[in-house]
């Protein structure tokens, strides 16, 4: 079977508190995602601005673009035969009430402080992992990866 990448982001709600920031890695590590790249990075609003900008003109964006530059995050590319889906799962729904209600022992469920502030972003579909594993991983080739390292990997 096949590996499939997302794009896992750790936001700045999160990375500044060490205990949350080692749940949300352990609980990659326990959902048995291979962590293929990781990396923690201060982003720039203009980064931000281009990464969210299917959300551009909506009431929250211009807080979300200036939450994701706050402080550091960590983002990481994620391999499971399901990956997307998989994460978005452990991440629960995107907003903190639903997340608390629906899904409390996921991540939102667990750590999200409020809409904007949620702990973690993921990847909804192929083509945006593609594009946001190429944002925040620049020399990382998908084909190259295919080629030489997920033959290695899956079992
Ligand atoms: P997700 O992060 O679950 O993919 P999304 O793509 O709809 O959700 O939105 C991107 C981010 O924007 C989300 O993680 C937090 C922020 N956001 C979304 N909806 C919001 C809302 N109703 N109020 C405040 N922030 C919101
Ligand atoms: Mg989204």
């Amino acid at each position: 079977q096949a590996l499939q990448l997302t794009l896992a982001l750790i936001k700045p709600d999160a990375v500044a508190h060490p205990l949350i920031l080692e749940a949300v890695h352990q609980q990659i590590l326990s959902n048995k995602f291979l962590i293929v790249r990781m990396r923690e990075l201060l982003w720039r609003k203009e980064d931000c601005r281009k990464f969210y900008r299917e959300h551009e003109g909506r009431f929250f964006y211009q807080r979300l673009v200036e939450f994701m530059a706050s402080g550091p995050i960590r983002a990481y590319i994620l391999a499971h035969k399901d990956a997307i889906q998989l994460w978005r799962t452990v991440m629960g729904p995107t907003r903190v009430f639903r997340a608390r209600h629906v899904a409390p022992d996921s991540i939102r469920g667990s750590f999200g402080l409020t809409d904007t502030r949620n702990t973690t972003h993921g990847s909804d579909s192929v083509v945006s992992a593609s594009r946001e594993i190429a944002a925040f991983f620049p020399d990382f080739s998908e084909q190259r990866w295919y080629e030489e390292e997920e033959p290695h990997l899956r079992c």
